[in-house]
């Protein structure tokens, strides 16, 4: 299996804890809990990535500019074809969006496929899952200060590894 790369948000350890806590709270039994070092909000997935790719898009990723930002997580949602049980952001601020932009643009500048579905921005909690409750409980904050670059880790848990750290930069 190929490695595949994708850009991210990556909650710092405190957060992570508070996610593990709640999430079997949240999710119904006989899913796949994600593992807690791997939970992250994905911004752009670029897929498998040849050496040859990855420099110019690490090359590109060194000029995006963006603001911190916070986000308030507070929804939980289920995408009932994947089995996909799901917390995410509410609102999802202006500044998450466009840091999202700049990198599709940074995929259109390297040639890189670009996602049609939407962009849903979400921390993947459980795979093979029923839909979580409806209830997130007390809303978590999170100060987004970078983004990175990871990728997952074949055959490995847990899956992801974090490449690249950019920080964002009022
Ligand atoms: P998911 O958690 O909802 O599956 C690494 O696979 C990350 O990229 C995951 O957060 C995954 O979202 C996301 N991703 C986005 N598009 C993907 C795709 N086409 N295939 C696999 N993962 C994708």
């Amino acid at each position: 299996m190929v490695d595949r790369w994708f850009f991210a948000l990556w909650p710092p350890p405190a957060l992570r804890r508070a996610l593990c806590e709640r999430m079997p709270g949240w999710l119904p039994p006989g899913g796949r809990l994600a593992h807690g070092e791997d939970l992250h909000l994905t911004l752009v997935f670029l897929g498998a990535l040849t050496p040859s790719q990855r420099d110019p898009v690490i090359a590109a990723a060194d000029r995006v500019a963006g603001a911190p930002f916070e986000l308030v997580l507070r929804c939980l949602g289920h995408f009932p074809r994947v089995g996909v049980a799901w917390c995410g952001p509410e609102p999802e601020p202006s500044a998450l969006l466009q840091l999202h932009q700049a990198l599709v643009a940074l995929q259109h500048e390297c040639r890189l496929p670009l996602e049609r579905r939407p962009y849903r921005p979400h921390l993947t909690l459980a795979r093979r899952s029923g839909a979580p409750a409806a209830n997130f409980g007390s809303p978590l904050s999170w100060s987004v200060g970078d983004f990175v670059l990871a990728r997952s880790v074949p055959g490995h848990l847990p899956r992801y590894r974090v490449e690249r750290r950019w920080p964002l930069r009022p």
